[in-house]
């Protein structure tokens, strides 16, 4: 029986585990990145583990999050993930530089190797082959220490690509398919691999466009063959010889086929609140757009931007509609700025913002109350813009910019002839803003400098014999961490804060939660499906952690939320029964007596409500190693205690 190109590259890196689907395997990590948001707490844990030097092929370190800087909190995080990265071994990426996965695709990604990034759009290197995938800061600490990195073996969807896409169809419309065909939970437990004739006609920034947003799917990551394509690519970014063939075997065997002809695509938009509430834009109909936002690391590649830039040429923004353009990094910027096009972006009237995530993590740009928003990024989870009312829809870069010129949905078929933009055959490339880290001899001898806003790991407690709490909070299906632990451009500059930023865990479902946690010492959490989905901040377990959360017992999570809920050592159960969700409100007290007992053992593991009477039974799944990260509170503790 042959492999798929997730299995092979997994295979190939394999430390622990067999590749039995559903079963752990704990895989050599090549690359890592992090971004500052999730940086400062990772390089923390990576202080704490006491590694001297990173022992991963490279690790880049990325200012792309908080980049606004209205307070010495960001720029003194900025120093800090600086100062680190000199001392140990990692590469530091300024501000200014681009965000984070559209520079490592450009200028590090590898085909076959495995990445993992403390952000959850990781998956976008599976754009040029590469095993990449979203964690939380401690496993990519870990993972630059040297140590494994643990998933739960998925099963391997392939999305066969058939035909060619229609003129001023696009990359995003194709994952806002796959999105609708999926939903926002339809990848749990799943890698997708996208095969079939159609891949031939999709550039590399197309390919990325859609394992970047494959995020979205839940799915463990997505990736693309190595192919003719993607050398292209590389050597365009003059890295022909990072370059290397890879394709799934004929035989390879998938647990789920999804096939999508490109030829029958049209224009799309995923509608408020949810990256698969997905429509035509013909069916939205041309209702009035009061912004438009074009950029993130989904939809701001040169190519992105070019086809924007041709669009908007000699014509002028509604004036209705504000338009803020993010290009993607600075080689994209660079490129506009050479070869004219920034002008005639400037020229129709948009408003260019710095080369980082900006507007996608509400650092600006919120839109106006109730304001219907356009925008190329990968989420539109309620509040995320930063109006708590705004209504934001997903689209291609294509949609964005014809619609930013009437002011109203516009699809851009209606635009006339398509505009042909190539690959170039070669990128203006540049490393000048990624600095080197100290060599050996010298790195003993950098300072790391550290601000006054800068706390350490809150604190962690091996699990007790028995846990005797109320229920602090109650919440439904579809929890995101943005739920959690919001971002924005007042709170992010908390990330290195737990204490501080604990203030803000829940306050978007309900502003007590915090005082209430905290009054109550100790308390659970009990949520609906797919809890904890989005983004990978670990804060969303950290926060809750120092508020007092001993377990959070839900439905369903998702990946990455419960394995860092894992790390900091909160029990994360789910219903054996799904309908025991009811049985359970706010404010009862609860019981799991012998819990620790049961969780050695591999048990079931009874919640007694002590308001009601009733008793539910809950369940655990862990591996050997998890249940251990477990028992000692957290995987910095397990760690430091398993060297
Ligand atoms: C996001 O898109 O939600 C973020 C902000 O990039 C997060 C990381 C974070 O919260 O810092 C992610 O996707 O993991
Ligand atoms: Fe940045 Fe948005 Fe991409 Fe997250 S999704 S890394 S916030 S651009």
């Amino acid at each position: 029986m042959g492999y798929t190109i997730a299995q092979k590259i997994i295979k190939a890196h394999l430390l622990s585990g067999d590749m039995t689907v559903g079963s752990e395997v704990g895989l050599k990590i090549d690359q890592t990145l992090t971004q500052d948001a999730t940086g400062t707490m990772a390089y923390l844990e990576f202080e704490a583990i006491g590694v001297p030097r990173v022992k991963t092929e490279k690790s880049v370190a990325y200012i792309d999050h908080n980049t606004l800087q209205t307070g010495f909190e960001n720029a003194d995080d900025h120093r800090f993930i600086q100062t680190v990265c000199k001392k140990h071994g990692i590469y530091f990426s300024r501000p200014g530089n681009g965000i984070c996965h559209q520079v490592h695709l450009e200028r590090f990604g590898k085909p076959g190797k495995t990445l993992i990034g403390s952000d959850s759009h990781t998956p976008t290197g599976g754009g040029i082959g590469m095993l990449a995938i979203g964690a939380g800061g401690l496993d990519v600490a870990v993972a630059m220490g040297g140590g494994a990195y643990y998933i739960s073996m998925p099963k391997m969807v392939r999305v066969n690509l058939t035909g060619k896409l229609q003129p001023w169809v696009s990359a995003k419309d194709i994952i806002l398919e796959v999105l609708r065909i999926m939903s926002v939970k339809g990848g749990v437990g799943k890698i997708v691999e996208y095969g079939g004739e159609g891949v031939k006609t999709l550039t590399v920034p197309e390919r990325a466009t859609i394992t970047n947003m494959g995020a979205e799917l839940g799915a463990t990551t997505s990736v693309f063959p190595s192919d003719e394509i993607t050398k292209a690519f590389m050597a365009a970014q003059g890295r022909e010889e990072d370059w290397t063939e890879l394709y799934s075997d004929e035989d390879a065997v998938f647990d789920e086929v999804i096939d999508i002809d490109l030829s029958k695509l049209v224009p799309m938009a995923a509608c408020p609140h949810s990256p698969d509430n997905v429509k035509t834009i013909e069916e939205i109909g041309p209702q009035k757009i009061d912004q438009v936002c074009i950029g993130s690391c989904t939809n701001s590649s040169y190519l992105d931007l070019m086809r924007v830039a041709a669009i908007l040429k000699g014509k002028t923004v509604h004036p209705d509609v504000s338009l803020a353009i993010a290009p993607g990094s600075k080689q994209v910027y660079n490129m506009l700025a050479k070869n004219g096009a920034l002008a005639d972006i400037i020229e129709a009237g948009a408003r260019i913002l710095e080369c980082a995530c900006g507007p996608c993590i509400g650092m600006g740009q919120s839109p106006n109350s109730k304001g219907i928003s356009l925008r190329t990024f990968n989420r539109n989870f309620e509040g995320r813009s930063g109006t708590r009312d705004g209504q934001i829809y997903l689209v291609s870069p294509e949609t964005a910019a014809a619609s930013a010129l009437t002011g109203v949905f516009t699809d851009p078929r209606t635009l006339g002839e398509a505009v042909d933009i190539p690959l170039p055959e070669k990128f203006d490339y540049n490393d000048n803003m990624v600095v080197a880290p100290a060599s050996e001899e010298e790195m003993d001898s950098v300072e790391v400098l550290r601000g006054p806003n800068i706390k350490p790991y809150p604190k962690t407690s091996p699990l007790a014999d028995s846990i005797d709490v109320p229920c602090s909070l109650k919440v439904g299906d579809n929890i995101t961490t943005d739920h959690i632990m919001p971002a924005g451009a007042k709170i992010l500059p908390l990330r290195s804060n737990i204490p501080a930023i604990s203030e803000h865990c829940f306050t978007v479902c309900d502003k007590d939660f915090p005082t209430r946690a905290k009054q109550l010492g100790s308390s659970i959490i009990v949520g609906g499906v797919n809890y904890g989905q989005g983004s990978s901040r670990e804060h969303a377990a950290l926060a809750p952690l120092y508020l007092g959360i001993k377990a959070v017992v839900v439905k369903s999570f998702a990946r990455i939320h419960r394995a860092n809920l894992i790390n900091a050592g909160i029990l994360p159960l789910t219903f054996v029964n799904e309908d025991d969700y009811d049985l359970i409100s706010e404010g009862d007290e609860l019981s799991l007596p012998n819990v620790k007992q049961l969780i050695k053992e591999g048990k079931d593991i009874v919640i007694v409500n002590k308001t009601t009477g009733k008793e539910i039974l809950t369940k655990c799944e862990l591996s050997g190693r998890t249940k251990d990260i477990i028992l000692a509170g957290g995987l910095l503790d397990y760690t430091k205690q398993n060297g």
